[in-house]
C-alpha cells in the first residue's frame, strides 16, 4: 500500500513539474519519495504520514529560532488581520530597514525584496549601474539563486542534478559572468589582470554553503577586498545563508571584512518570503527613485513578512549570547561526528563554520568545488535515506548544509549522533 507521501507525490507530478516547486525537494538524487511536511514546532517536523523528524535543514536556514517561535508567531498573528498586502509604504518597512542598518555596519541603505534570488539579481544590477562596468566574477560552486546571469557553474541543486548550466539561459546573459576558484586568489587576480577595468564586482558566498559547506581560508575574503579596492570594483557578500546566522552581523562580522554590498535572504523574514540587499550609501543611492537603476516589487516589504522578520531579528538582538551558545553547541556536535568517524576508521570529512556544517563522503579535504565533487553521492544517498527513515530530516542532496537552530536541544542532537553511529556501524 502507498504511503500518504507516495500518494501525494503521485498526485503532485500530474500538476507540478516533477511534483515539486523547487528541484531539490524532489529527493531525486537520493532516489526517495519527498516528505510532504504537515507541521513543524521547535526543532521537529512531522510529515503527512505522521512520521516525526529532527529537522536539520530549518527551511534552508531561516528558522534559526526553530519553528513556530512564540515571539514570531505573536507578531504575525497581530499583523495578519491588519491587512496582508498594501503595495504601499508602511511603518514596518521603516523599522525593519533601521534595524538591519543598525545590526550590519556595512549596510547604510537597504531595499527589501522577496527572495535571495531577487536580492542578488538586484545587487548585481546596482554594482553594474554604479561602476558603469558589465563583468562580474563569481566562484565555481557558489550558488546565488536562479537569475540568468548567475546560473554559471552554480552549486547546490544544479550540481546535484549534474546540470552544469541551465537550458533557456542565452549566452548573452552569461557572457559577462567570469568564474573563479573558491579559496584561490590567483584565479581572481588573473581575471583582473586581463580585464580589471571592465569588472563591476566580485560576488561570493563568504562561507560557501551550496557545494556543501566550505570555509574561506585565512586571508581569502581579505584578499578579495584588497583586489576589489585596487581595481575600484565592488565586493558583494551573498549572505543569504550566513547573514544573521554566523552572528548578528553575519559572515562579515565573523571574518571582519566589510563588503560594499550585501544580499540577505529568507532569514530576514524568519521564513517568510523575504530578501534584501543593501550597502554603502553612495552605492545604494543609484537605486530608483533616487538613481537610475530600476528595481521594484509590489510585495516587497510585505507587512506580515516584516512583522515575522522583525520579531526574529529583535529577539536575536536582545539575546546577544545566543549565538555563542548556538555556535558552541554546533562545534561540539560537528566535533563529535569527526571523532566518531575517526573511531570507526571512516575517512570522510566534516566541514563546519558556526551552526552550518556538512559531511562529505570523501577522503580528501574539501576546500573548493573540485574537491567537493570528489564526494561519493551514492554513499550520501544511502546515509540520507537511513537517517530519514530513522527520524532525522537531512538535506536530500550531498551539496547542501545542515543548519542547527537555537531550538535544537542537547538531547535532540545526541539522538542525531546516535542515529549516525547506528548507520556507520552497520556499514
Ligand atoms: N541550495 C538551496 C538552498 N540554498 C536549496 C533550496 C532550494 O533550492 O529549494
Amino acid at each position: 500500500m502507498q504511503s500518504r507521501n507516495e500518494q501525494l507525490m503521485a498526485e503532485a507530478v500530474k500538476y507540478i513539474p516533477g511534483g515539486v516547486n523547487s528541484p531539490v525537494r524532489a529527493f531525486g538524487s537520493i532516489g526517495s519519495c519527498p516528505r510532504f511536511i504537515k507541521r513543524a514546532d521547535g526543532a521537529l517536523l512531522w510529515d503527512e504520514d505522521g512520521q516525526e523528524y529532527i529537522d536539520m535543514i530549518g527551511s534552508w536556514g531561516p528558522m534559526i529560532l526553530g519553528h513556530h517561535h512564540p515571539k514570531v508567531w505573536e507578531q504575525v498573528a497581530k499583523a495578519g488581520p491588519m491587512g496582508l498586502s498594501f503595495g504601499a509604504a508602511t511603518a514596518a518597512e521603516v523599522e525593519m530597514a533601521k534595524l538591519v542598518c543598525s545590526l550590519v555596519p556595512s549596510v547604510e541603505l537597504v531595499r527589501m525584496v522577496n527572495s535571495g534570488t531577487e536580492a542578488v539579481m538586484s545587487a548585481i544590477r546596482v554594482a553594474r549601474g554604479y561602476t558603469r562596468r558589465n563583468k562580474i566574477i563569481k566562484f565555481t560552486g557558489c550558488y546565488h539563486g536562479h537569475s540568468d546571469g548567475l546560473l554559471v557553474k552554480a552549486g547546490s541543486g544544479v550540481m546535484t542534478a549534474g546540470v552544469p548550466d541551465s537550458l533557456g539561459v542565452p549566452e548573452g546573459c552569461t557572457s559577462d559572468t567570469l568564474s573563479a576558484v573558491y579559496n584561490d586568489l590567483e584565479s581572481v587576480r588573473a581575471h583582473f589582470s586581463r580585464c580589471g577595468e571592465e569588472i563591476a564586482a566580485v560576488i561570493v558566498e563568504p562561507v560557501a554553503a551550496n557545494m556543501g559547506v566550505v570555509e574561506p581560508e585565512e586571508g581569502f575574503l581579505q584578499g578579495l577586498r584588497e583586489i576589489c579596492d585596487q581595481y575600484d570594483a565592488l565586493l558583494i557578500f551573498d549572505e543569504v545563508i550566513t547573514g544573521f546566522r554566523l552572528g548578528i552581523d553575519g559572515a562579515q562580522g565573523y571574518y571582519n571584512v566589510r563588503p560594499d554590498l550585501t544580499t540577505f535572504g529568507k532569514i530576514i523574514g524568519a521564513g517568510m518570503p523575504v530578501g534584501a540587499y543593501g550597502g554603502r550609501r553612495e552605492v545604494m543611492e543609484v537605486v530608483a527613485p533616487l538613481g537610475g537603476v530600476y528595481q521594484a516589487g509590489t510585495l516587497s516589504g510585505n507587512p506580515v513578512a516584516m512583522a515575522a522578520g522583525m520579531a526574529q531579528l529583535n529577539w536575536l538582538k536582545d539575546h546577544p549570547h545566543s549565538y555563542e551558545t548556538l555556535n558552541q553547541r554546533a562545534a561540539a556536535f560537528f566535533d563529535s561526528i569527526r571523532e566518531m568517524l575517526t573511531e570507526l576508521k571512516l575517512p570522510w570529512q566534516v566541514n563546519h563554520v558556526g551552526s552550518l556544517g556538512c559531511l562529505f563522503f570523501t577522503g580528501q579535504t574539501v576546500h573548493d568545488y573540485e574537491s567537493a565533487k570528489t564526494s561519493d553521492t551514492k554513499a550520501y544517498a544511502d546515509y540520507c535515506n537511513y537517517m530519514l527513515t530513522h527520524g532525522v530530516y537531512l538535506a536530500p542532496a550531498q551539496f547542501e548544509a545542515m543548519f542547527l537552530s537555537m531550538a535544537h536541544s542537547d538531547a535532540q542532537l545526541k539522538q542525531v549522533l546516535e542515529t549516525m553511529r547506528a548507520y556507520f556501524e552497520q556499514l
